[in-house]
């Protein structure tokens, strides 16, 4: 239980009896160390009946997570005893934290910057090693130290136009436009540009790459969901059309997130149910970032799987060729255009090859992504509004006489980039980054 503001400490000292208070008893009211752990217990100060044995650490301001006194109170856990000591902490003059509030505090004091609390959900929501690379960085400050220096270059060519404009005449040498321009140019939309790509590229190695397993009915798609996950998750039976729902689980793969999404069999639907089945699936196919297409191996290019194959055409597939325990001689992986592993559901065939396949996808990725920062989805708003800003403002300064209007984009560009940290960032944008908390953070 945490409990922040110039009071914490004061609510400590009243339900908190360290072990060798006794020896000490007359030194009312009790005052911590700031950053040591105590132990002791929490008792009603009504009636002194023992609540909880406890540990107790208080961090006194400004060195604490808010930047406020802060007391942190470990108990056993128990639900009786957690909301025992949480009535005692709120009868002391406590109210309830918001979701997200320490964070916020934090936030609204200076300690870290928006971006960097974000970094906070992200450390708590990370489901694999890679989203804890991702978050940690963010936390450490990476993307703030580059939005930094792009605002450096706004404000120099910004500073170099007002001037300009200021006293245009008087100047002995006023700027060049062409390396304004290029200033413009190589200093932000290139640099806004590798930043936008890697929101693109990343956000699978952030959040987790979706997979669609995909192919007509009955080729052993929920066989293969089941065998990538070790268990039986999807009903799996020799009748077509067993999948109706698609089935969601996840699986991690070098320190990566995989979805995997089973769906519904691909073929004219039988009936009303399967035919919102198959709209799932082809769902599922669109939202993926990567395809398994399953065939059944040994039975050549049937119409059908050719018809299929032409709509994910465009798409990452991997060709998977099951079923191959029944194929008497090795079959052909001759499927155009996709890479194509041979495998069985039932024995666990080519399971290692195919998971193979799925890594050198992750790689390929993170060799595009490149550094460590991944911008979220908010950033990337900002971004393109600052990257949009900013193309203008070039365009203008390639004619004479636009300065005024250049310097106007410029400015605009600077406060979509200020938005990220979170500087001038309205109510609004503050209330949905915070909202993703839970309470307690
Ligand atoms: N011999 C053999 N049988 C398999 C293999 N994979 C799946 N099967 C069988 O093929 C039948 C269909 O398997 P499912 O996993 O239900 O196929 P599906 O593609 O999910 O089918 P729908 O959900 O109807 O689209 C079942 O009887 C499975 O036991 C395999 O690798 N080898
Ligand atoms: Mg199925």
């Amino acid at each position: 239980m945490r409990i922040s503001g110039p009071r914490a400490l004061e609510v400590a000292a009243r339900l908190f009896r360290p072990r060798q208070g006794k020896l000490l008893r007359r030194k009312e009211p009790w005052q911590p160390v700031s950053h040591r752990l105590y132990l002791g217990e929490i008792r009603n100060p009504e009636n002194g009946r023992r609540v909880d044995e406890v540990l107790l650490a208080a961090m006194r301001a400004p060195r604490s997570y808010t930047r406020e006194d802060v007391v942190e109170i470990h108990s056993h856990g128990s639900p009786a005893a957690v909301q025992a000591i949480l009535e005692l902490v709120l009868a002391s003059g406590c109210r309830l934290a918001e979701p997200g509030e320490f964070t916020r505090r934090a936030f609204l004091n200076g300690r870290i910057d928006l971006a960097q609390a974000e970094a906070v959900i992200d450390l708590i929501q990370a489901k694999s090693r890679r989203a804890l690379e991702a978050a940690n960085s963010l936390l450490a400050g990476g993307l703030s130290r580059e939005i930094d220096a792009l605002r450096d270059v706004a404000l120099e060519v910004l500073a170099a136009l007002e001037a300009e404009i200021e006293f245009g005449e008087e100047l002995e040498a006023p700027p060049a436009r062409p390396e304004l321009v290029d200033r413009l140019r190589s200093g932000l939309l290139d640099p806004l540009g590798r930043l936008l790509r890697s929101h693109e590229e990343g956000r699978p190695l952030r959040e987790g790459l979706r997979i669609a397993i995909a192919g007509r009915p009955n080729v052993g798609k929920s066989s293969l969901l089941n065998r990538l996950l070790g268990r039986e998750r999807a009903i799996v039976s020799p009748q077509p059309g067993t999948t109706r729902d698609a089935v969601e689980d996840l699986l991690v793969l070098q320190g990566v997130v995989l979805s995997l999404w089973d769906t519904a069999g691909l073929r004219e639907p039988t009936d009303a149910i399967e035919a919102v089945g198959i709209e799932k699936s082809w769902e599922a196919v669109a939202a993926a970032d990567l395809v398994l297409f399953v065939l059944e191996a040994g039975r050549g290019h049937v119409p059908e799987d050719e018809a299929l194959f032409e709509r994910l055409r465009n798409r990452p597939v991997i060709a998977v060729h099951n079923k191959i325990d029944l194929c008497p001689a090795p079959p052909a992986r001759d499927w155009p255009a996709a890479p194509a592993v041979l495998v069985s559901a039932k024995t666990g065939e080519g399971l290692e090859e195919l998971l193979g396949l799925i890594a050198a996808t992750l790689d390929r990725r993170e060799a595009e992504v490149g550094g460590e920062i991944v911008p979220n989805l908010r950033h990337k708003l900002a971004l393109e509004q600052a990257a949009a800003a900013i193309a203008a403002a070039a365009a203008l300064l390639a004619a004479e006489g636009k300065e005024d209007l250049a310097a106007g984009h410029l400015h605009e560009a600077l406060r979509a980039l200020e938005e990220i940290r979170g500087g001038k960032a309205p109510a609004d944008v503050l209330e949905a980054v915070f909202s993703r908390f839970c309470i307690g953070k």
